[in-house]
This record gives structure tokens, C-alpha cells and sequence, in this order.
């Protein structure tokens, strides 16, 4: 439990009664948590500013605040290195360098990754996460077109959009078929979920006594990654940093054994891509003029193009069709990780999905796997009949609140919409009862880790507030089964 976070702040632990009252205490969590150019996750756990969870922070800032959603992923951005990456944590020099570990002391971003551009100014890890970035810039640009534009907000954001997608899409392409990979479980996300035991199985951890983990003092041992989990992450993170953050062909041994073409990952960026369209329609509306992203890709239309094509990727690479869902693929091992985990059901999000892969999705979510609609409150992160299932070891079974906000999208896009308002009304009143949790018990809905967390307040923000697109749905609006496009879920 996030103790410190619950002190400060008792009422993000209280029941909220209504939606109003749920309302207030969502925007008192985001105002708590801003620094004056950026949020934290949590003031306490993780006292910087996280590239995803930035993203979807972003998307609830929107509704108080358009132009505090844009300095969110202004200053994320603003870190972003010159060979397009953009880092997974922006430090805050004002926090003590003992607050997290692996602190900037450790990554040394600005001289182990002068060679990969990291700038000067800021010290930044020099891993990735997931890119929801030009999605949330996206949607930030749609609560207050006006102001966008009076701040030129999307044309200075494209060009570092349109680096950071094509960084993963060729930098990152590691299996040679055009997906992303990634060389470190931080960088998916899921930090410590089952489908990577098996390829950091070949990693050594770093010894015990040479690091010391600052995430104790604030959760309970048994809701977080275990030592020698621990262990592997530094190991691979030092390496990483002592190869200067070259991408490429991995080196023989330990350090370069993870790579991996994660679903989840991948799913956010073909989305995004879709998103960064939408941006070069909207620029060249503005400027009647034509955008390119620097020579490779010629446009909007080809853009999207290439999301289809992408899409069509991911099924190729990563679909099983047995399991009915999405695996990640083990580059380093050459074959699929057998785990089901939630990172496969959200390409659901991907509108180009073949109509077959989406229902047998919408299946396999609500079987006894996922338990959607059924013993579940919240989609667990991982198989409830798993052998590696534990409902309270963070990605190894709790549910958190980003998976399911973007589950219920999905379930929209693909014609599931009584599912998805059914969704959302649990995890609104889950985030009532939890006080904002970081992750919840997938079966009670009961917190877990910190509270007044920052994606849960923000995102429960957007559920509550983007309020006509579900009324719509209930309304039966859109027909009585379709599904909705792209366009009208990104509304
Ligand atoms: C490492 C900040 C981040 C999230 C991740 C979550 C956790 C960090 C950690 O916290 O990861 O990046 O120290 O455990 O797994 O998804 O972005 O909230």
C-alpha cells in the first residue's frame, strides 16, 4: 500500500457517493499530482513524470484543464532524444536522487546516450514505453480545438509524433517484419507479467547488494515483482545503458536476450498511427497545405494504408488462433510465449481487425480466461486459471484501469457497446470504492498499490465526462448491433 500517499491525502481513500462527488475527487488526484509542467503517477511510488501513463493522464486533464493536457505531453516531448525515442521517465531534478530507483545516476542520459541524442537539458531513463502519445494528443486537441490552434499545438507536436513513430517502427523493427520490439519488460508496461518469464529466464540478474529498491518503502512486497525480477530489470537496464542505447543487432550473451514483439505495444502504436492521421488532416485543413513526416510516408492516406498493413502484421505474427487471442513472440527464442495475458485481447482496439479475430476477441475476454460480464469485476492483467496467477502481484493478475478504459473502446469499435457501458459503470464504481487505486483485486475490486494513482483518476475523468459519446450508445444511436468507426470512438 502507497501508506505516505494515504496520509497526505485521506480523502482519496474515502467511498465517493455519487458521480458528482467522484467527479471532484478525480480532479483534486490530478491536481495533486501536477508539478506545474507535469503529473506524477503517484506522489510517493513514483514521484516523476512516466511517459504512458503522461499519455493517458492527458486524456482526463483534457476536461479541466486543454491547456494543461497539452503541457503534459509538451514537456514530455521536449525529452524526446534526436533518434526519436521518447524516454520512459522525464526526472525531476527537484526529487531526491534515493525517491526512485533506477535513478538518473543510474540511465546517465546525458552522457551514456549523447550518441542516441538524449538532450542536455533533462535527465531521462533511456528506455520506452508504449506510444499513446499522438492518440492523446489527438483526443487533447479535440477538447478545445480553438486553443489548439491559437497554440499551433499540433504542428509542433507532429514532427516529434512522426520521429517517436518512426524510431519503432525502423529502429525497433528487430524481427525484420515491421513490428516494434521491445528489449525490456518497463518498456510494454506490464512490468512483471508471466509472458515475460520466459525470455528474461535467460537473463542473470544483477546481485542483490548492488542495488537498492526504493518501491518497498512504499508497497507491499508480496503486490510487487520479486528480487530477482528486480534483479533481471537492472540487468538488462545497465547493459542497455553501457551499449549507449544502440539499437540493432543484440550482442552475444545476457544483454540483448530480450527482445520481444509485444501485442499490446504494437496495438497502441497502429492506433496511434490512425491518430497521427487525423493530426495531418487537421494541419492540413489549418494550413491548406500538404504534411509529410520527413520523407517516409507521404501523408495521411498513406498513413492510415500503413496502419491496415501493420494491422494485418500483427495478426500474421502474433494471432493464435487455438487461444483465441494475441501472444507476444520471443525474438531471441524464434517462437510464441504461451501466456495468456491481457496485453493479447487489446488489439481489439485496432479497426481494421479481421471481423472473425475481432469476435473470437470479444470470446476469449468473456470466457473463463478474462471473465468479462462474469466472475470478474475488471479484466484481470493475466489468465485467472493461469498456472503464474496471483490476484495481487501487480501485472500477474490484478486489473488496472488503462487496459480496461482501452478494452471498453474496443468493445465499442467492435460493436460490443451494452458490454462496454457495462464496463465502464464497473470501473467507475471501482474507482470510487478503491480511492483512485493503482490496480485492483480482478474478482472484488478491491485496492491494491497506490492510491490517488494517477491514469485511474484521469481516465475515470474521461469515462464520467466523455459522457455524450455513452449516452449515445445507450441511446442505440448508432443502430442496435454496429459497431461504431474510428472516428466516432475518438470523437
Ligand atoms: C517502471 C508508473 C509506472 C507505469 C508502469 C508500471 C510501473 C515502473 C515501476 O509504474 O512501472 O516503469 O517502477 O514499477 O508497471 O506501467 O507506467 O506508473
Amino acid at each position: 500500500m502507497d501508506r505516505s500517499t494515504a496520509a497526505v491525502r485521506p480523502h482519496a481513500r474515502r467511498a465517493c457517493r455519487g458521480r458528482q462527488e467522484l467527479r471532484e475527487r478525480a480532479a483534486e488526484v490530478l491536481w495533486a499530482n501536477w508539478t506545474g509542467t507535469s503529473t506524477v503517477p503517484s506522489r510517493a511510488l513514483y514521484p516523476h513524470q512516466w511517459s504512458w501513463d503522461s499519455a493517458f493522464i492527458a486524456i482526463g486533464l483534457r476536461h479541466l484543464s486543454p491547456l494543461r493536457a497539452q503541457l503534459e505531453l509538451e514537456t514530455l516531448l521536449a525529452a524526446q532524444w534526436g533518434d526519436g525515442r521518447v524516454p520512459h521517465i522525464v526526472f525531476n531534478d527537484a526529487v531526491p536522487l534515493d525517491a526512485y530507483f533506477p535513478s538518473p545516476d543510474f540511465w546517465r542520459s546525458t552522457t551514456a546516450g549523447r550518441r542516441a541524442g538524449a538532450p542536455g537539458g533533462v535527465q531521462t531513463s533511456g528506455i520506452v514505453q508504449p506510444p499513446v502519445h499522438a492518440l492523446a494528443a489527438w483526443l487533447v486537441h479535440r477538447a478545445d480545438p480553438g486553443l489548439s490552434r491559437a497554440r499551433s499545438f499540433l504542428a509542433r507536436l507532429h514532427p516529434r509524433l512522426a520521429a517517436w513513430h518512426r524510431y519503432l517502427l525502423h529502429a525497433r523493427d528487430a524481427g525484420g517484419a515491421g513490428l516494434a520490439a521491445v528489449v525490456h519488460p518497463w518498456e510494454q508496461g506490464m512490468d512483471n507479467s508471466p509472458c515475460w518469464d520466459g525470455p528474461l529466464s535467460r537473463v542473470e540478474p544483477a546481485p542483490p547488494g548492488t542495488f537498492r529498491r526504493a518501491d518497498l518503502d512504499h508497497g507491499a512486497r508480496d503486490d510487487r515483482p520479486t528480487d530477482r525480477d528486480y534483479g533481471r530489470y537492472v540487468r538488462l537496464a545497465a547493459d542497455y545503458r553501457d551499449r549507449r542505447y544502440a539499437d540493432g543487432a543484440p550482442p552475444a550473451g545476457d544483454g540483448g536476450a530480450f527482445r520481444v514483439e509485444d501485442p499490446a505495444f504494437n496495438a497502441l502504436l497502429i492506433a496511434s498511427e490512425y491518430a497521427l492521421a487525423r493530426i495531418e488532416d487537421a494541419i492540413e485543413a489549418d494550413t491548406e497545405s500538404g504534411v509529410t513526416d520527413g520523407g517516409a510516408v507521404a501523408g495521411p492516406a498513406a498513413r492510415r494504408a500503413r496502419a491496415d498493413a501493420l494491422t494485418r502484421t500483427l495478426v500474421d505474427r502474433l494471432w493464435d488462433p487455438g487461444r483465441r487471442l494475441f501472444l507476444c513472440r520471443d525474438l531471441s527464442a524464434g517462437r510464441l510465449v504461451p501466456e495468456r495475458a491481457v496485453t493479447g485481447l487489446i488489439p481489439l482496439l485496432l479497426p481494421a481487425l479481421p471481423p472473425d479475430v475481432a469476435a473470437a476477441l470479444v470470446r476469449t475476454a468473456r470466457g473463463p480466461h478474462f471473465g468479462l460480464g462474469g466472475p470478474a469485476r475488471l479484466v484481470p492483467s493475466y489468465d485467472l486459471t493461469g498456472p503464474a496467477f496471483e490476484r495481487h502481484r501487480y501485472w500477474r493478475g490484478p486489473a488496472w484501469f488503462n487496459t480496461n478504459w482501452l478494452l471498453a473502446h474496443g468493445l465499442r469499435l467492435h460493436g460490443e457497446r451494452v458490454r462496454a457501458a457495462r464496463l465502464r459503470e464497473e470501473l467507475l464504481d471501482v474507482a470510487a470504492t478503491s480511492g483512485f487505486a493503482e490496480y485492483v483485486d480482478p474478482y472484488t475490486g478491491r485496492g491494491r498499490g497506490a492510491r490517488g494513482f494517477g491514469w485511474t483518476a484521469a481516465l475515470t475523468l474521461d469515462l464520467l465526462l466523455d459522457g455524450r459519446a455513452w449516452a449515445r450508445d445507450a441511446a442505440g444511436a448508432h443502430g442496435e448491433r454496429g459497431g461504431l468507426s474510428e472516428g466516432e470512438v475518438w470523437a
